[in-house]
């Protein structure tokens, strides 16, 4: 039977990549965001290949999320695959400068609601005795830099609650695949410079980084893996990257 996977932040960037992937290998999606077009074209495009349906929710907003998951139509309810992947920055300076609303929102959306996703799915995944739960982190998660101090303690917090669940949950069945990205060109450094685009084209120049479609491979060959196998942790940089600001530019 196919598997249904929810996918978090699937209306860009490496969420939307990784949605094209899973249908490309037949399995029935979940899309979920906050732009409801987005997600309608997506569901659209891939509903030509296996069976979509679209949840809109902040992941910030508890009641919302554990009501637009409790709404699922039967036939989507048994999920087999979270990725949690919505998340992003919001700024980037100095500790001593950051605004309380981008720290708010990086713990609230990266790390509060990756849990608030997780709880309403982990239910029934027990219930089942399987699932696979993907935690998007970030190599920004393994080791922090200068100007993103509440950025990299939101993916280190996605580092931590992967090894928790990973402890609570494997006796259940569950499989947990903790990734963690470097340098991906997509709409995040334009989230984290607040639409200015020559900022956010600037982290780019000069050397090719990770493209979406990257990530989502290394997501497809968890949750292609043999039964008997767990992924449990992969880092992934651009191969001009030696660290997460440490890039050798042409
Ligand atoms: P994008 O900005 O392209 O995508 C972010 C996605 O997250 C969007 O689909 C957005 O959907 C969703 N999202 C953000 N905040 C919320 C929220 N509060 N509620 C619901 N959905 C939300 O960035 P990426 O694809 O690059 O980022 C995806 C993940 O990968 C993030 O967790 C990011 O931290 C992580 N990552 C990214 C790296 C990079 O270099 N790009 C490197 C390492 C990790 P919508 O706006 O429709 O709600
Ligand atoms: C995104 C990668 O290095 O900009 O998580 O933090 S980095």
């Amino acid at each position: 039977m196919s598997r249904i996977a929810l996918i978090t932040g699937a209306t860009s960037g490496i969420g939307k990549a990784t949605a094209i992937a899973f249908a490309n290998a037949g399995i029935n999606l979940i899309l979920c965001g906050r732009r409801q077009e987005r997600l309608t074209e997506l569901a659209d495009a891939l509903g030509k290949q296996v069976k979509t349906t679209t949840l809109l929710f902040d992941v910030r907003d508890s009641a919302e999320v554990a009501k637009a998951i409790a709404s699922l139509p039967a036939d989507f309810q048994s999920i087999d695959i979270l990725v949690n992947n919505a998340g992003n920055a919001h700024g980037m300076s100095p500790i001593q400068d950051g605004a309380l609303s981008d720290w708010d929102a990086m713990m609230d959306g990266n790390v509060k609601g990756l849990l608030y996703v997780s709880k309403a799915v982990i239910a029934g995944m027990i219930e089942r005795g399987k699932g696979h739960i993907i935690n998007i982190s970030s190599v920004a998660g393994k080791q922090t830099y200068a100007n993103g101090a509440v950025y990299c303690a939101s993916k280190k917090a996605v580092e931590a609650i992967s090894e928790g669940m990973r402890l609570d949950l494997t006796q259940h069945g569950i499989k947990i695949t903790n990734i963690a990205p470097g340098a991906v060109e997509t709409e995040f450094s334009l989230v984290r410079f607040k639409g200015d685009e020559s900022r956010a084209a600037k982290v780019y120049e000069g050397f090719e980084p990770l493209r979406a479609e990257d990530i989502a491979d290394s997501i497809l060959y968890a949750v292609n893996a043999p039964a008997h196998v767990t992924i449990a942790d992969v880092t992934i940089y651009a191969a001009a990257q030696a660290a997460p600001t440490t890039v050798y530019r042409k």
